[in-house]
Formats: structure tokens, sequence, C-alpha cells
């Protein structure tokens, strides 16, 4: 925008109101108002992009699914070398994977040019590890709907804080086992209850046990399921009706490879004198940043890239709107019947 930029005046709209029509307002006084000398609001975009950049991201995300799928492996390999445990001071890319018996919530700091990316991520025990796993999601959804009731009751006090922590859960990862049919009974009952709650971003556990052609397959087994059960899985364009024929249009390429078939490693091999993340077999070595053998690459560009923002926007104006609006109502219920 120049000096010439244009304001359209709010005032001249109400004035056409009140007018009745008995009197209408000259056309000269409905055209835009051109500013005699530059006002400067072109810079607004650079205001939001500096408060952007002084707060940082927090974005917060999840790992889900039976239990021994590489999802421990999958985050470490994710945000590969960057994540030093802020509390330890510990490179947790070089510490062994152990078993996840608790939900872990670890926080991590990345930062790239002069933006600062502050991750929490939440690693959780995996299903069937216990006598009856029939609701082994349940704590997992507790955890969210805590995080969510937290911010809630926050957000209520009198003097709320400036700036609320936002632990709120902004998307999970949900890992499928590569069995070539289909989801389980485990699997259904908790993505039912979690894509009705919170972001889902469903990925095939180590796709490197799967040919290409079983790894077509079964990508087509699940996402028919998903249609099939009606499963909200993200990203859902139906909710915005201001998407640009190009965001439609990442979204519908996005869900086509949705789930991502991921490969995931906590170590660094060597690949034409390259340490790169891979996992070495007796039969070969396999790159997982290498776009031809998984999707791992894609994942990370669309976690991180293409939707970070997205993300987080959406957990605040759909799960966490849906959340509120459900307990405020059910808090006002409570109080007439109590005044009755
Ligand atoms: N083939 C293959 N093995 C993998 C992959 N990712 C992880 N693994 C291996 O699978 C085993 C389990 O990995 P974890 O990351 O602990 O799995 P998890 O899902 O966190 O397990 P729980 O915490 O017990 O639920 C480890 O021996 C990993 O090296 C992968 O993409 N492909
Ligand atoms: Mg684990």
């Amino acid at each position: 925008m120049s000096a010439s930029a244009s304001l359209t005046s709010n005032t001249t709209t109400t004035n056409n109101n009140s007018n009745n029509n008995n009197n209408p307002i000259p056309a000269s006084l409905m055209a835009p108002i051109q500013p005699s000398s530059y006002v400067g609001f072109d810079s607004i975009t650079t205001q939001i992009e500096h408060r952007l950049l002084k707060k940082g991201f927090q974005f917060n995300i999840m790992v889900v699914g039976h239990s021994g799928l590489g999802k421990s492996t999958l985050i470490n390999t994710l945000f590969a070398s960057h994540l030093i445990d802020s509390s330890t001071g510990l490179d947790i890319t070089r510490e062994p994977i152990k078993k996840t018996t608790d939900i872990v919530v670890s926080n991590h700091t990345l930062v790239e040019d002069r933006v600062r990316l502050n991750i929490n991520v939440i690693d959780t025990p995996g299903f069937g590890d216990q006598i009856n796993n029939s609701k082994a999601w349940e704590p997992i959804v507790k955890y969210i709907k805590e995080q969510y009731s937290q911010y809630l009751r926050k957000e209520l006090t009198a003097q709320r804080e400036k700036r609320i922590k936002d632990t709120r859960v902004h998307a999970v990862l949900y890992f499928i086992q590569p069995n070539c049919k289909g989801l389980t009974e485990l699997d259904i009952a908790a993505l039912r209850i979690l894509t009705e709650i919170v972001n889902v971003i469903p990925v095939i556990a180590k796709s490197d046990t799967l040919t290409i052609e079983e790894r077509h397959n079964f990508r087509k087994i699940i996402q028919h399921e998903f249609k099939s059960y009606r499963f909200k899985i993200y990203p859902f364009d139906d909710y915005y009706d201001d998407l640009t024929q190009e965001e439609l249009e990442l979204n519908e390429n996005i869900r086509s490879v949705i789930p991502f078939a991921v490969v995931g490693s906590e170590k660094e091999v060597d690949i034409n004198g390259k340490l790169v993340r891979g996992r070495k077999t007796r039969w070969g070595v396999i790159n997982v940043e290498d776009m031809n053998q998984c999707e791992f690459i894609y994942l990370r560009e669309f976690l991180i890239r293409t939707h970070l923002q997205d993300l987080i926007d959406t957990t605040a104006s759909i799960h966490y709107e849906t959340f509120r609006a459900k307990q405020l109502i059910a808090l006002k219920e409570n109080a007439s019947v109590r005044n009755k």
C-alpha cells in the first residue's frame, strides 16, 4: 500500500442507516477517504509480524496409538537434533528410547532465523499394555480436556492473566499399525472420541515394513474407513468460508496422502559420506528424509511450515470453543436448578 491508501469510513455507513433516505448522502461522502498525507497503516503487517516474533509460537503436539509403533522415536526424528530438554539441558535424541509408561510432557525451544518456536511434546503410553485395554484412550482424553478446563478457568477469573499459558493440545499424531488390514477396534473407539475434541493427524507407523504396493492399498483402506466412520480428520475446510483456491487445493492434496506413511529413527547413518537420519538393515539403508522412501518430510513440512498456525487457530476456534460452550451451558443449567 502506498501514500494513496484508501480508508472506508464506518461513520458514513452509520449515517446512511439513520438517514431514512429522506436526506440522501452526497456521493462525494460515500467515496473512500483519501488521506492527504501518509498515514502509515501499511506497516500493520510488519507490526503483527514483530509482535508474533517477540511472543514466539507455542505449539503442543501429542503422540497416540498402540504400543511399540515408534511414537517416541518419531517425535525425536521430527525435530531432529534440535530437541534439547529445557529442564535437564540434555539432547533427548542422544538418550536411548525407553518404553513410555506415563504421559510425559517435555518442553523444547526451536529457534530458526528470528522465529522462536516453543514446543511441548506430549508422549503417551501405547495402547495394549494393560490387562483391560478397552478404555486405554481414557487418560489421554482426560489430559486433553483438562488442558481446556484449565484454560477456561484462567479465562474466567476476574483478573485474568494478560497472556494465558497455552497448554491445549494443538495436534495429535495418531499411529496406525502397518497391518495391511485396517483399523483395530481400539483405534476406532479412540479415534471416534479424539476426532471430536482435537486435531487428529493419522500416520501409518513403521512404513518401511510395507512394500510400495501394500502401502498404497493400506492407505486406501484407511481412507475408506475414515469416510465410513465419518471421522473428522484434520485438515477440515468446511469450517472456513474464506479459503482461497490455492488453500483448498493444498488441503485436498494433503488429504490424498493422509495417513502419512512414516519411518522414524533415533540414529544417524552414513549415506555416501553424509550423516542422515535413517535405518540400516541387512538389505540396505532407509533414508528417513528421502521423499521417495517415506512421507516423513511431507509430515514435517505440513506440521511446521504450512499448517502450524492453522492447527493452533482451529484448536482455539473449533475444539476449545465447543468445550467452552458445553461447560458454560452446563454451569448455567446447574445454577438455574439450584435457584428453583
Ligand atoms: N522398522 C521400524 N522400526 C521402528 C520405527 N520407529 C521406531 N522403531 C523401533 O520400534 C521400537 C519401539 O519404538 P518406540 O519409539 O519406543 O515406540 P513407542 O510407540 O513409543 O512405544 P511405547 O512407548 O511402548 O508405546 C524401537 O525398537 C524402535 O527402534 C520405524 O519407523 N520402523
Ligand atoms: Mg513411547
